[in-house]
């Protein structure tokens, strides 16, 4: 179930998203050359972009990416605390560019943890732009939901779904339900 959807063609809204969310976490000029993650990322601004949105920079490894929260559990990962749960990698089918891409994932099981949610929790996932998509995680798990982190190997751009998203393996059940394939994504948490 779907419960909110605002400007998700909206270039603007995820850019103004970002740039403040950059502006609260204090990096942009003052980055250090030292916090700048040291491999480069996909070029950017293809000129149909299905994630609709314009090039911004990468965040930093130590940037705060993804909120975690059930009740009043909350933790707050960095790139680099999210490297540190283990990742694999994994080759899909991307839909919205309807090609074969490598990803390098963290199970959702592993996120939830982080929170004990579990079962019948309903968990919103929301994005950048404001876009929620909700479910329990239950679904979640049957669907063998991932957070991918990069893409063939390199920090996925914020304009093409980045820095971090939910994607689904060939074999799930929401391969080609694509409302739970929330790119983009700030937050993960249950009431
Ligand atoms: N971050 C984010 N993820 C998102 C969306 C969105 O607007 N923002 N739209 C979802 C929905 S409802 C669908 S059908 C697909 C495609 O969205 P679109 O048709 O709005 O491009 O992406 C999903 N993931
Ligand atoms: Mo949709």
């Amino acid at each position: 179930m779907k419960l909110n959807k605002i400007n998700s063609k909206s270039a603007t809204s995820l850019i103004l998203s970002a740039a403040i969310a950059l502006i609260l976490t204090g990096c942009g000029s003052t980055k250090t050359p030292e916090a700048i993650p040291s491999q480069s990322a996909t070029p950017s601004a293809s000129p149909s972009n299905p994630y609709g949105a314009a090039p911004i920079d990468p965040p930093a490894l130590t940037d705060p990416l993804l909120t975690v929260s059930k009740g009043s559990t909350s933790s707050v990962l960095t790139m680099a605390q999210l490297i540190a749960l283990g990742t694999s990698d994994i080759s899909i089918n991307e839909p919205f560019v309807k090609q074969r891409q490598t990803f390098t994932v963290i199970p959702l099981t592993t996120i939830f943890a982080l929170a004990s949610i579990s079962g019948s929790d309903s968990v919103d996932t929301k994005a950048l732009n404001d876009y929620v998509y909700t479910n329990t995680a239950a679904k979640f798990v049957e669907a063998k939901g991932y957070l991918a982190i990069k893409r063939n190997g390199l920090d996925i751009p914020f304009d093409q779904g980045g820095p971090i998203r939910i994607v689904f393996p060939d074999d799930s059940t929401w391969t080609k339900f694509l409302d739970p394939w929330n790119w983009s994504l700030s937050s993960i948490s249950v009431k």
